[in-house]
């Protein structure tokens, strides 16, 4: 039946009105009864036989309407129920099925997780647990009864509001009984049985209703929970207030489990979550922890709206969720703290994953058109290119006309299952505009590429831009159509002021958004009597890349005057990255590397302005990562001699910037009590980059001064950063604060996921070796999602010069871990193997080595779907 295609999208057959299960359950033989009350159809076509999903289910009964149905009249086994004959009209079906959390490795459907049992039915999980049309448009309303031992599930949790619950008299065991009383797709069921501590509060709502708040946890870690549900408390009442929606239900449920796919899940009213976006304290959790956590708990509640109440008509509308709620999440977390950081922080997200993804073999429109596997299409470019194209809705319309389509959304599609098309229609309703041509951004891949030239008659008063666009050509869509593309602009005076931009034959640009809608375009702007520098897509308004005529001294001109903070810092890192790009190219030809007084000096202008919030003078300071240079080199990449040309500027600029930086290190130094609130977060953030600059030449002093750090922090960011940058120095300082931290945090898997990850990264030859080492460790193991992520993931993607050793080895140690973990969790195996995505781009040496890695795990004829669909996409 694979692949599946947009293009054959059918409406169901058979609809679900009610669904009651009872679930018995049990650590190896789970028996689940499902009775679900069934219709036709009636805008199907006509009588059709009832075909449900399965998938490694063992069916126990069949009844319909109460009677047994005959061996003769239904075929039944692990991957489907198919009842080819089925009544003509509404029936009852029950079905009893059994399965086996215990073993359940792919944490999809019902399995265990520290002895405790939760579900991950997102995207096809609930096939797992009992026969079901298993398709996001199939909506019905859930009764839940639960069943446990009283003693090893104290704890029982479903979708919706609790009903009823009490003992099974003489048997030791207990039930809970759970309704949801709001029509759901099937991927939004869950449940929760087990040990589990708790931590409460009560939310009233904007229409004044109570609604219990509870954050669940493995027994002890309940004091660390108080940040996310005080997390909870700011997303419930930022989407009253942002978007006017309230919470629906009298409790809303989070539970933190150590064994998890992704980040977290949405299930009506009992959001599951990996215990990483959940736990924190300033002793176990950096200040990146904590704004990862707050923005994972918005991101899933706010999913009650857009995704729950409104979900998907079919997968291949994700972004239709997804980005949007991603959009969503950014701006609460801009509103909570600083905006521009916000977005510096998300745009550095972007390029290191979306634009990568949209260069490789793996790119694919943000809406895709055909899928084999679709776990494979929670991907960048998704969640955060669709993010993008909402933020661009935005731009475009303008902030109360944007509401006004969220309103007319809401109104017009709750309770249903929607299409991005008519997600759409409801911005070109409210701002009663035309919207097809900007529908290219779901359906066309690829990154633009924007080329900007300028001409300025200062006599005549005019400033020319010609602007083209290119996007280009992705797997399967050799030829693109020119895109609707909203461009913010500015024109910077002398005086760092900006000046008016009145577009012929349009007048004052609203907004300062200038709109490209074809492949070349000629913008003639008056009254510009004055040089001024052009500020291109500020605030990053659309997802593209730009080339412009803009030589270093403007970009140093913009580093130190623009008032759009993103474009301040993104003239910074062009500054870089052109710098960098140069370099290494002389080192690949045996030349040195150039040294550019002017970057430093764009440097040090920013760090000695005082105005400037720290958080985003320590972004200005980061300089382009290997990636990001990779990225802008784009094929014939040495990640050698990235490497070296990039760790030259920072001995430079630590060397040249130290006096400086040592200075603002003393003065940011915090002596009170750890807060993990964004002023705070900032000013550690920018203590942190100075004592990585000033380290960076590989000076005693300055490894002691981190080593110091790094005994004395009473933080885990202040602890983290020192160990960060211990580990880039080859010392025996480095090792012995490794062999603390693992001492210190030994019992805590979450914190030990940070010291494997660490070492992962470090960019020497004895990493693999250490890497392969740490497979062995006892706290490492490839059953937990965290560990190999932390370990493995680090390595692969995270590593660039040792993942991508000259010899081979460390494709070749990556793809054997895959393969390995593949028998046990081929989610978690084809993510990793995406590890590879950006093979081609690399020197003929390294390329080679990757496709025969590639083309070897490609051979082994036992690959789940999952990874078969990763590999022969990358080679494809
Ligand atoms: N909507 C959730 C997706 C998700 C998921 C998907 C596939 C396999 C496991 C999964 N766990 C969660 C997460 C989110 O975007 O909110
Ligand atoms: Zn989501």
């Amino acid at each position: 039946a694979r692949p599946i295609r947009l293009s054959d999208y059918r409406a169901p057959d058979w609809l679900v009105d009610t669904v009651h299960l009872d679930v018995a359950l049990h650590p190896s033989r789970t028996r689940i009864k499902a009775r679900l009350a069934l219709r036709p159809n009636p805008s199907a076509r006509g009588p059709a036989p009832l075909v449900l999903d399965g998938d490694e289910l063992t069916p126990l009964s069949v009844t319909i309407d109460g009677a047994a149905l005959p061996a003769t009249e239904y075929a039944a086994g692990p991957d489907g129920l198919t009842i080819p004959q089925p009544p003509a009209g509404p029936f009852v079906l029950e079905v009893e099925t059994e399965i086996d959390p215990s073993a359940n490795t792919k944490l999809m459907g019902l399995y265990r997780s520290s002895g405790n049992y939760c579900t991950q039915c997102e995207a096809e999980g609930f096939r797992r647990i009992t026969y079901f049309p298993d398709r996001p448009d199939v909506m019905a309303v859930y009764t839940t009864r639960i069943e446990a031992e009283r003693d090893e599930a104290p704890v029982l949790l479903g979708n919706g509001n609790l009903v009823a619950r009490g003992d099974v008299p003489g048997t030791g065991r207990h039930f809970a009984v759970w309704h949801d009383p709001f029509p759901k797709p099937c991927y939004l069921f869950a449940l929760v049985g087990g040990r589990l501590d708790v931590r409460r509060t009560t939310f009233t709502t904007m229409s004044g209703r109570s609604v219990e708040l509870a954050v669940y946890v493995e027994p002890g870690k309940a004091d660390r929970a108080g940040y996310a549900l005080a997390a909870l408390e700011r997303s419930m009442r930022w989407d009253e207030q942002a978007f006017g929606r309230e919470y629906d239900l009298d409790v809303f449920n989070i539970v933190a489990v150590a064994d998890f796919n992704m980040g977290a899940m949405e299930n009506k009213g009992l959001n599951i979550f990996n215990d990483k976006y959940v736990l924190a304290s300033p002793e176990t959790a950096t200040d990146a922890d904590f704004a990862h956590i707050e923005a994972v708990i918005a991101h899933e509640y706010f999913h009650n709206w857009t995704g729950n109440r409104i979900t998907c008509r079919d997968w291949f509308q994700l972004c239709l969720k997804e980005g949007l709620t991603v959009f969503r999440d950014q701006e609460f977390s801009a509103d909570m703290r600083s905006r521009p950081v916000k977005r510096i922080a998300d745009v550095r997200v972007l390029r290191g994953h979306q634009f990568v993804e949209d260069a490789g073999p793996l790119a694919h429109p943000v809406r895709p058109e055909t899928y084999r596997e679709i776990n494979n299409f929670y991907t960048a470019t998704v969640y955060e290119k669709g993010a993008e194209v909402v933020r661009m809705l935005k731009i475009l319309l303008g902030p109360e006309t944007f509401r006004a389509g969220m309103d007319l959304y809401f109104a017009r599609h709750d309770g249903r299952a929607a299409t991005i098309e008519e997600f759409v229609a409801c911005f070109a309703e409210a701002g009663g505009t035309d919207l097809s041509q900007f529908m290219l951004w779901y359906g066309q891949a690829g990154t633009p590429e924007i080329a900007v030239t300028r001409r300025h008659d200062s006599q005549g008063g005019t400033l020319v831009l010609d602007i083209a666009q290119v996007v280009p050509p992705t797997p399967g869509q050799p030829a693109k159509s020119p895109m609707q593309i909203p461009l913010v602009l500015g024109f910077v005076g002398p005086d760092g002021r900006d000046v008016p931009l009145t577009l012929r034959g349009h007048g004052p640009l609203e907004r300062g958004v200038l709109v490209l809608t074809k492949p070349a375009e000629r913008f003639v702007f008056d009254g510009i009597t004055v040089p001024v520098v052009p500020s291109l897509n500020r605030g990053f308004s659309a997802p593209v890349k730009i080339k412009a005529d803009l030589g270093s001294d403007d970009l140093r001109f913009l580093a130190t005057h623009d008032s759009d903070p993103f474009n301040r810092w993104q003239a910074v890192q062009t500054l870089a990255s052109e710098i960098l790009i140069g370099n290494v190219a002389a080192i690949r030809t045996g030349g040195g590397v150039r040294h550019d007084g002017g970057l430093v000096h764009a440097l040090a202008s920013v760090l000695e302005d005082e105005r400037l919030e720290p958080a985003f003078v320590a972004q200005v300071l980061s300089i382009p990562s290997e990636g990001d240079i990779a990225r802008d080199i784009g094929r014939d990449v040495d990640p050698e001699a990235i490497f070296d040309a990039r760790h030259a500027l920072r001995r430079a600029i630590g060397n040249d910037l130290a006096p400086t930086l040592r200075v603002l290190y003393d003065r940011l130094r915090d002596d009170g009590p750890y807060s993990p609130d964004a002023a705070s977060a900032g000013r550690r953030a920018l203590r942190n980059v100075c004592l990585d600059l000033l380290a960076a030449p590989g000076h005693a002093g300055a490894v002691a001064l981190a080593a110091a750090q790094y005994a004395e922090a009473d933080n885990m960011t202040d602890r983290m950063a020192a160990l960060g940058t211990l580990s880039l120095h080859d010392t025996a300082e480095r090792e012995t604060a490794l062999a603390d931290f693992a001492e210190r945090f030994r019992d805590d898997p979450l914190v030990i996921d940070k010291w494997f990850a660490l070492q992962a990264m470090i960019p020497d030859p004895s990493t693999l070796a250490r890497v392969e080492r740490l497979t062995d460790h006892p706290a490492f193991s490839l059953g937990n999602p965290n560990r190999v992520r932390a370990l493995l993931g680090s390595f692969a993607q995270a590593n660039h010069t040792q993942f991508n050793r000259a010899d081979g080895k460390g494709y070749d140690f990556v793809a054997g871990m895959v393969l390995t973990l593949d028998g046990k969790n081929p989610q978690v195996a084809a993510r990793l193997m995406t590890a590879f995505r950006s093979w081609r781009a690399l020197e003929s040496g390294r390329r080679d080595k990757a496709r025969a890695t590639l083309e070897r795990v490609a051979a082994n004829p036992s690959l789940s779907r999952d990874l078969a669909d990763i590999v022969e996409r990358s080679l494809g």
